[in-house]
C-alpha cells in the first residue's frame, strides 16, 4: 500500500476516526492530531479517540485537548495510528459501532500484522514520518501545528534522536520540520525535562529494589506504589529506558501492575537484542530496541516467565 492510495480513500469519507494506541504516546498521539488537522483542511469532519488520557506532559500539542474515548457512531472511516495489533486500539476500537467499518492503519512496528483493510506499515522510527507521507499524499502544506506535532512524534520514539533507527531520512525530516516552523528544544524540554516530582519518586523507589539476573536488570511497579487516578503506565514511561543504560545488562524490563489485573510489561534491548521477540511471544509487539506485551496473570509468575524468555535471548537460545 501507498500513502497515494491512502490518501485517496481518506479523500472518499466526510466523517473519520482516527484512534491513538492505549496508553498513548506521543507518536500516537501527535500523528493523530496531525491526520485529524489535514481532514479539518480538507472538510473531512475527524474524531480523534483514545481509551486512555493523554499524559501531561503532551497536552501542549494542538489539539490535545479534542480527544474522545470513544467515537460519534457518524464516522465511515476509522483510521488506526501506531498500533501493531487490533487490540493496541482498545475499547475505542472494540465497539460495536465502529466494527465493520473500513479500517486505514498507518504504523512503523516491524511486527505489524496488517490487520487493517489498508494498511501503510514503513520501517521509519516513527510512525509520524509515515503520516507526514500521507500528509504530503494529501498535498496538506505543513505549518507550524502540523510541523511541532509530528516532530513530537519523531522527538519521543527515539527518544530525542538517540536510538539506532535515526536514518538520514529521519534526520531530514525533522529538518523539514524544523523550517516548517517545529520548535526542536522546546519540543524536547517539554517531553523530557517536565516530570513530576510524584513521578521522580516512584522511579527512586523502582530503582532501588531493580535487580540484575544474567544480563537482565528488571524492576517492577506494584499496583500499591502506583498513586492513584494516575494513567496507566504513564508513570513508568521512561523508567525502562533508564534500566537499560545499565552496563552490565544486555536487557531491560519494567513490569507495571495495573487497575485491570493486567501487567504492563516495557522491554528494552541495546544494540543486537531484539526484544520484539519476546514481546510477541507474550501477545505484543514493537521494535527490536524497544517493545511491550500486557499480560494477565499474577505480578510474580508473569515477572518470572518473562524474565526466563529474556534470559534465552540473551543466551541467544532459539526463542
Ligand atoms: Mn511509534
Amino acid at each position: 500500500m501507498t500513502a497515494q492510495q491512502i490518501a485517496t480513500e481518506i479523500r472518499r469519507h466526510r466523517r473519520a476516526l482516527i484512534i491513538s494506541h492505549v496508553d498513548p504516546d506521543g507518536d500516537t498521539i501527535g500523528a493523530s492530531l496531525v491526520l485529524a488537522l489535514a481532514c479539518g483542511m480538507l472538510g473531512i469532519t475527524a474524531t480523534v479517540a483514545c481509551q486512555d488520557p493523554l499524559p501531561e506532559e503532551l497536552l501542549f500539542l494542538p489539539g490535545a485537548g479534542e480527544y474522545h474515548t470513544q467515537g460519534t457512531g457518524q464516522e465511515s472511516l476509522v483510521i488506526g495510528v501506531d498500533a501493531s495489533d487490533a487490540r493496541r486500539l482498545g475499547a475505542v476500537y472494540r465497539d460495536g459501532a465502529v466494527q465493520g467499518k473500513p479500517l486505514v492503519v498507518i504504523d512503523h512496528h516491524i511486527t505489524n500484522q496488517g490487520y487493517g483493510d489498508l494498511n501503510l506499515v514503513l520501517d521509519t522510527a516513527s510512525t509520524a514520518e509515515v503520516v507526514l507521507q500521507v500528509i504530503d499524499a494529501l498535498e496538506v502544506p505543513l505549518d507550524r501545528e502540523i510541523s511541532t506535532c509530528l516532530l513530537t512524534g519523531l522527538v519521543t520514539d527515539t527518544q530525542a534522536f538517540r536510538t539506532s533507527n535515526v536514518t538520514a531520512e529521519a534526520l531530514g525530516v525533522a529538518m523539514r520540520l524544523v523550517q516548517a516552523g517545529a520548535a526542536l528544544a522546546d519540543i524536547t524540554n517539554q517531553v523530557f525535562s517536565r516530570r513530576s516530582f510524584a513521578t521522580l519518586s516512584l522511579w527512586g523507589r523502582a530503582l532501588a529494589s531493580a535487580q540484575l539476573r544474567d544480563g537482565v536488570v528488571w524492576t517492577e511497579l506494584p499496583l500499591a506504589w502506583v498513586p492513584e487516578g494516575s494513567a496507566n503506565g504513564q508513570l513508568g514511561s521512561g523508567l525502562a529506558n533508564m534500566l537499560n543504560t545499565a552496563r552490565e545488562a544486555s536487557v531491560a524490563a519494567l513490569f507495571t501492575e495495573q487497575a485491570d489485573g493486567l501487567i504492563d510489561v516495557s522491554l528494552r534491548g541495546k544494540p543486537g537484542y531484539d526484544v520484539s521477540q519476546v514481546a510477541v511471544a507474550f501477545g505484543g509487539g514493537g521494535h527490536a530496541p524497544a517493545a511491550g506485551c500486557q499480560v494477565s496473570g499474577e505480578l510474580a509468575k508473569v515477572r518470572e516467565s518473562i524474565l526466563e524468555a529474556l534470559v534465552h535471548l540473551v543466551k541467544g537460545d532459539v526463542l
